[in-house]
């Protein structure tokens, strides 16, 4: 899995994603900082489960703490977009297609209108974001469009008549995007689209399947960002009125790189989606001014930075993906005594089985049975497994 994080340029896409995956990276304010795409690591935040075993986890990869447990998602940041992206204007179209492998976007918007329409500084409160939010949307469906359209005329012709033809030719263009022959098929059949008469499909009828297209194969959320700055307020709220049916969460991506950065350094105690954090060790009086500052402007006004909740909401709300946990239902540890080492993140109507392939190939070739140790049941091969399972592989040798 996949998330890009998406936007304007300058908007602060690349200080969110180097507040997840403390990349060293560059941020600076102007437009096209970012060129070439940048690729990490980052974590969703979940209940353990180690705190139902009365245990505490050694987890592989992230952390573990006060049982919140971190477990690593690919994330991605991408050069910023300007509206025409999609007919190649500010390197767009090369831009755009960085963002073909991602599962779901977060869609970083200046929430402060600091940033016009090229990304360029402006007086905060002097622009408005929701040319912000509506300009992606549009960019992202002329893209899809663009993609479906290509040789389309001769395509079209060519497939008249013939069965489920002109789906599998789409799902063909669209497979670079991460989209199936199923959903495009759904999709088609949603739209009351004639299947067998697909020249007969008009500009506006293609442009509608490119919209239910993308909303379906890219979800999105949006990343309310630079909410520490005061013209901010205002304008999340009115976001949310003018767009109710996008999730929109509140986020100042500067904030949380200062507590992360912080934290590392060992001058507070932070865990990454709380409302609140500890001094320690020897913070000066200009480190503790802007620590104060975060507390009192952002985590008192918001509850949170937002950038913790962003990710989970992509991950587990958007894509609702599951984190299965291996493990035995006599033993929790591996081999070296680590207890509940590994964590997966599964697609939704994973199976038992889907679980088996996803740790190990000779786990799915030997598969005979697996054990949901929680309640110590046994469960079969086709058995759909819950968010946060604990799973055990039973195989024939
Ligand atoms: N006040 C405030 N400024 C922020 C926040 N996040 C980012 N910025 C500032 O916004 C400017 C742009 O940040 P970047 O992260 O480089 O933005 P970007 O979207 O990656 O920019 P491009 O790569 O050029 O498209 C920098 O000056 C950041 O310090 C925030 O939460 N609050
Ligand atoms: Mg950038």
């Amino acid at each position: 899995m996949l998330i890009g994080v998406v936007g304007k340029a300058n908007v602060g896409k690349s200080t969110f994603f180097k507040s997840i995956t403390l990349a060293d990276i560059l941020i600076a304010n102007y437009p096209f900082a970012t060129i070439d795409p940048n690729k990490g690591f980052a974590f969703v935040r979940i209940d353990c489960v180690d705190k139902e075993f009365n245990q505490q986890c050694n987890p592989r990869f992230g952390s573990c703490v006060n049982h919140q447990r971190f477990v690593p998602v690919e994330v991605m940041d991408v050069a910023g977009l300007v509206p025409g992206a999609h007919l190649g204007k500010g390197m767009g179209l090369t831009f755009l297609d960085d963002l073909r492998q991602a599962d779901a976007f977060v869609h970083v918007v200046d929430m402060a209108g600091s940033t016009n329409e090229k990304g360029e500084p402006v007086e905060p409160g002097s622009y408005d974001p929701a040319h912000d939010i509506r300009f992606l949307e549009i960019e992202l469906d002329m893209w899809v469009y663009g993609i479906i359209t290509k040789g389309w005329e001769k395509l079209s012709r060519a497939l008249q008549q013939e069965k489920g033809a002109v789906v599998k030719a789409l799902a063909k263009q669209l497979s670079g995007l991460n989209i199936s022959e199923g959903l495009v098929e759904s999709l088609v059949k949603q739209l009351k689209l004639d299947p067998l008469l697909p020249a007969a499909w008009t500009e506006e009828q293609i442009k509608e399947l490119a919209v239910v297209i993308r909303k379906k194969s890219k979800p999105m959320v949006i990343a309310a960002n630079k909410m520490d700055l005061p013209t901010a307020k205002a304008n999340v709220e009115r976001m949310k009125k003018l767009f109710p049916d996008l999730i929109i969460i509140p986020v100042s991506a500067e904030a949380e790189l200062t507590l992360r950065q912080a934290s590392k350094a060992g001058l507070i105690d932070y865990l990454p989606g709380d409302k609140t954090f500890t001094l320690k060790g020897n913070v000066n009086p200009k480190q503790k001014e802007a620590l104060d500052y975060i507390h009192k402007t952002v985590l008192d006004v918001w509850g949170s930075t937002g950038v913790q909740q962003t990710l989970n909401t992509a991950v587990f709300d958007l894509l609702h993906f599951m984190a299965i946990f291996p493990g035995g239902v006599n033993r929790l540890a591996d081999k070296d005594g680590n207890i509940l080492p590994d964590c997966f993140l599964l697609p939704p109507g994973s199976t038992a089985y889907d679980f088996a392939a996803k740790i190990h190939t000779d786990l799915a070739t030997h598969f005979v049975a697996a054990m949901d140790v929680k309640t110590k049941r046994k469960i079969g091969r086709e058995t759909l497994l819950k968010h946060r399972d604990v799973v055990e592989i039973l195989t024939s040798k």
